[in-house]
């Protein structure tokens, strides 16, 4: 695999990113080079909300008020070696159970066998944190040995003093995880936490 450039201010390149393509399979994403990070969470969380905010788009990944549009791995590329993945989101009752198992089957397959992939953007909704997939995102996560971040998004959406609570309950409750999770707390609207997201991913994106 070709070196990495090492960049000491990746921000200009968050802005460039544009669409790329949108995957049903891990087959049909791009050559598994350079360095992937991808963005997972349950539907409605603000993944692609997330996306937008990082990239300074205001369409850049679709948006929608209605939970489960996301249904494809959609690929956004940042330079020739850089990628961000907004993934399907999880834990939309509506969705049929096949489709649910077929997502199940292909974020496997993607996890697991995805050597390009750096590491997770886990949005969660800060009302609703830490639900049970989430969990169960998070134990997968240490058994494949991935790097997490979590973003409490729409942080917007509480009152100083309950978003502290909810930061450093988070916080305890992701300790007890021996490969480290680091959490924030974060908004998409506001661009609350933009910084300290963006220096996660440049480290990840650095050799
Ligand atoms: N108040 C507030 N609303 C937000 C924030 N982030 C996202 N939203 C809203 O939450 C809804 C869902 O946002 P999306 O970005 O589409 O969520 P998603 O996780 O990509 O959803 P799926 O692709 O369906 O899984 C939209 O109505 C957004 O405008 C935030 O920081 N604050
Ligand atoms: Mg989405």
């Amino acid at each position: 695999m070709a070196k990495i450039k090492t960049s000491p201010n990746m921000s200009s390149h968050y802005q460039k990113a544009y669409f790329l393509l949108s995957a049903a399979d891990v087959k049909q994403l791009p050559p598994d080079e350079g360095i992937e990070v991808a963005i997972v969470g349950r539907s409605n969380a603000g993944k692609s909300s997330v996306l937008n905010c990082i990239t300074r788009s205001k369409k850049l990944a679709r948006v929608s008020k209605t939970p489960g549009r996301t249904q494809l791995l959609n690929t956004f590329v940042l330079d020739d070696e850089r990628r961000l993945i907004d993934l399907p989101g999880y834990g939309y009752a509506k969705v049929p159970i096949a489709a649910k198992l077929k997502w199940q089957r292909t974020i496997d397959e993607y996890m697991t066998t995805r050597i390009s992939l750096k590491g997770l953007i886990l949005v969660m909704d800060a009302r609703h944190p830490l639900k049970d997939i989430d969990i169960a995102v998070l134990d997968y996560t240490q058994d494949v040995d991935l790097a997490v971040h979590v973003l409490l998004n729409k942080a917007d959406k509480l009152t100083r003093s309950a978003m502290a609570k909810t930061f450093r309950e988070t916080k305890d409750a992701l300790s007890v995880y021996s490969n480290p999770v680091t959490v924030q707390v974060f908004s998409a609207e506001k661009g609350t936490g933009l910084k300290e997201l963006l220096a996660v991913l440049d480290g990840w994106y650095e050799y």
